[in-house]
């Protein structure tokens, strides 16, 4: 099956086996009858399983090539979980540039509890050598990452995971599974942000994990139902129901995206963009080779590096959102320093680029024209 038609029937076969629904019922309930302790027809309480879930983890597997899907209560959640695979003592290399969120999980949740965090730059994979130990268990890798648009090569970063025997987690979030597979460049977990892309109407946080290994698989979903961080089955079918268009809304997103990032890199106001589809973009080639289109997040800074001059142009925006999130058919600006990114220290975020004029862009489906008249407007 083609991704254009795993999208709507990946993974859903007889998904209602008593009405023939076309669409999986929401089950609403926490539990299922038993005839005799034990005696039932597959799930037996909502935490451990829900139809509804399993028809949106069928369809998660699907778009990934995966074998198993589980589905979280957010994207959070979904990384929480991956982490729990570690023991104290065990080390973890990821992006030095990464959501904000996943970074504070990280640092102010997981050391807590004796796991170690490396964060560097992996745009040049061999880097991750450098760092690499006895104790190193997890490889974690965001691309494009979250702000800075870097491209990490997801295969060379495999290739140093499996060759020193450590997993290699990437997130997906905002590459969406129409843009690249992790999994099919040797990548051993991919994590989404199931609020964002596979949604994609800004209704539900959820997250979600892909695996193509039983052992890896089962320890995962050991971690789900013990932990107890799932989604619920409305949630699941808002999210089944997105994903029945995830890829006619992308090519709208790289669309739009394309022409906006093109309109941003020559407009005289505005320093730096950040959209690896520009071949000015120091990971274009790799972007070329890994993902089949570049996109709609876009990051750019304004000349003369101001927070207050990032501030007013976000504030001027009347279609693009002020809002957090990304991912959503509505376009959606944000400034990263002050929102997405609060929680990283200043000096640790301007490391990364992550400068006070730094405004990030979730490109929505909307009129290209509209979009760029608004950020004229909004610049000028
Ligand atoms: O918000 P949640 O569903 O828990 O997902 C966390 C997360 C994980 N990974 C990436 C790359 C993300 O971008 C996010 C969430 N990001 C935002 C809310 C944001 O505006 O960047």
């Amino acid at each position: 099956m083609k991704f254009n038609t795993k999208t709507i029937h990946g993974g859903q076969y007889n998904v209602d086996p008593a009405y023939g629904s076309v669409m999986p019922p929401i089950y609403q309930t926490s539990t299922y009858s038993q005839t005799t302790p034990g005696g039932h027809k597959g799930f037996e309480y909502s935490r451990s399983g829900n139809p509804t879930r399993a028809a949106l983890e069928k369809s998660l597997a699907s778009l990934e090539n995966g074998n198993y899907g589980l589905a979280f209560g957010s994207g959070l959640a979904a990384i929480d979980a991956v982490i729990k695979l570690l023991q104290p003592g065990d080390e973890v290399i990821c992006t030095n540039d990464l959501y904000g969120g996943s970074y504070r999980l990280f640092k102010k949740i997981f050391e807590k509890f004796g796991i170690k965090f490396h964060f560097i730059g992996m745009q040049d994979a061999s880097k991750i050598e450098n760092f690499i130990n006895d104790n190193t268990k997890l490889i974690w890798v965001e691309t494009p990452s979250n702000p800075m648009m870097n491209i990490i090569d997801i295969k060379a970063c495999s290739s140093i995971a499996k060759k020193h025997k450590i997993l290699l987690a990437v997130d997906n979030t905002f590459a969406s599974p129409y843009l690249q597979q992790p999994l099919d460049m040797g990548a051993d977990i991919v994590m989404h942000s199931a609020t964002k892309y596979l949604g994609g109407h800004s209704d539900v946080v959820m997250g979600a994990l892909i695996v193509n290994n039983n052992e890896l698989a089962e320890k995962l979903y050991f971690i789900q139902k013990a932990s107890g961080a799932i989604c619920g089955p409305q949630d699941c079918f808002l999210v089944l129901r997105g994903i029945k268009t995830l890829h006619i809304r992308m090519q709208r997103h790289c669309e739009n995206g394309k022409a906006i990032a093109i309109f941003l890199a020559s407009h005289p106001k505005i320093d730096k963009v950040y959209w690896p589809g520009l071949p000015s973009h120091p990971n274009h080639e790799i972007a070329k080779q890994q993902m089949k289109d570049f996109g709609g997040m876009i990051s750019f800074t304004t000349k003369g590096n101001r927070m207050e001059d990032a501030i007013k142009v976000v504030e001027n925006l009347k279609i693009f959102t002020l809002a957090e999130s990304l991912g959503g058919v509505e376009s959606l600006a944000g400034h990263p320093a002050t929102m997405t990114h609060a929680s990283i220290p200043k000096e640790e975020r301007e490391k990364t680029g992550v400068v006070d004029s730094l405004i990030r862009l979730s490109v929505g489906i909307e009129d290209v024209e509209d979009l760029m008249d608004d950020l004229k407007q909004a610049l000028g």
